[in-house]
């Protein structure tokens, strides 16, 4: 008998840049959930320390776990399954040797606990790139199925601030937004750059621009999407945090949740493929845009 670990084994999968010092990122198997990306030693993701997560029943509060084939409540478990399935990582991860980006892929096919929710065939690959100051990941869903199926998505991306008075998302404005926290009433944003001091819970929807989220100290993260057109803005402020049994009274304040989003009905015929992509880059100071 071997001692050698198996895929079964393996809790969480961590890639680390070849050619910057603290640059990594992990990736719990359990949803792929991002858990971790860290940019010269600095943590870019926020987890809740209460957070724990475990195969078909809790996601991760915190990271960036993935919302599909349903983002929300709906006909279907809230956010859908693929956060809560084990993914497999078919082959290890590769470096570029000139500029040591690691690059690895997690996919997720069909099983007893999926088809129970959603009857349809599948295959989601989830590519995960660290570049030295980015994070870029891409997800693929392919329809392998012989009827044509309907998802929605989104990366359920939580983020560090300093101080969530202090924070800034940058580029909202002129966009319209479903506003889940009035009546499910339809704005349209007036602010640039928006700023959180309540409880929030907007869906903004074909976003044209780039957002630039300032966690209320001195950093910014740009971030860029492909084919998410949508911007989720949450942070749950106090009441509901208290209800959260994996979340801490207190940690609204110092954390925001900014994802791109899917969430108008995609139709995908048998064979086609959809494919989302987005970034996360650390600005410095003196970045001209
Ligand atoms: O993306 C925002 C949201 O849909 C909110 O409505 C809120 O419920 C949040 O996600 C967290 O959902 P979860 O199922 O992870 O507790």
């Amino acid at each position: 008998m071997s001692d050698k670990p198996t895929q079964e084994d393996l809790q969480h999968v961590t890639l680390e840049h070849q050619k910057c010092e603290g640059t990594s990122c992990k990736v719990e198997l359990v949803g792929a959930t991002i858990s971790s990306f860290k940019i010269m030693g600095h943590e870019m993701l926020f987890v809740s320390k209460k957070a724990y997560c475990e195969e078909e029943k809790k996601p991760l509060r915190g990271g960036i776990p993935i919302v599909f084939p349903q983002f929300g409540p709906g006909k279907i478990k809230q956010h859908g399954f693929a956060r809560l399935c084990r993914w497999k990582m078919p082959v290890m991860p590769t470096v570029n040797p000139q500029t040591g980006d690691v690059d690895a892929s997690f996919v997720l096919v069909p099983n007893d606990f999926s088809k129970a929710m959603w009857p349809h065939d599948f295959a989601l690959v989830y590519r995960v790139i660290l570049k030295h100051s980015c994070l870029a990941v891409q997800l693929q869903v392919k329809n392998t199925d012989s009827e044509p199926f309907t998802f929605t998505s989104c990366l359920h991306t939580y983020f560090p601030v300093d101080d969530i008075s202090k924070a800034t998302v940058k580029g909202l404005k002129g966009s319209s937004y479903i506003d889940k926290v009035d009546e499910g009433k339809t704005k349209v944003e007036s602010d640039d750059p928006v700023m959180i001091n309540g409880r929030t819970d907007r869906v903004y929807t074909n976003v044209k621009n780039d957002i630039i989220l300032g966690d209320g100290g001195n950093a910014s993260l740009l971030l860029k999407s492909v084919n998410f057109d949508d911007i989720v803005v949450w942070n749950p402020w106090s009441e509901i945090a208290k209800s959260m049994s994996d979340f801490d009274d207190e940690e609204y304040k110092t954390m925001i949740c900014v994802e791109p989003g899917a969430t108008k009905p995609i139709v995908l015929a048998p064979g086609e493929t959809w494919t989302g992509k987005h970034g996360i880059t650390l600005l410095l100071p003196d970045t001209k845009l």
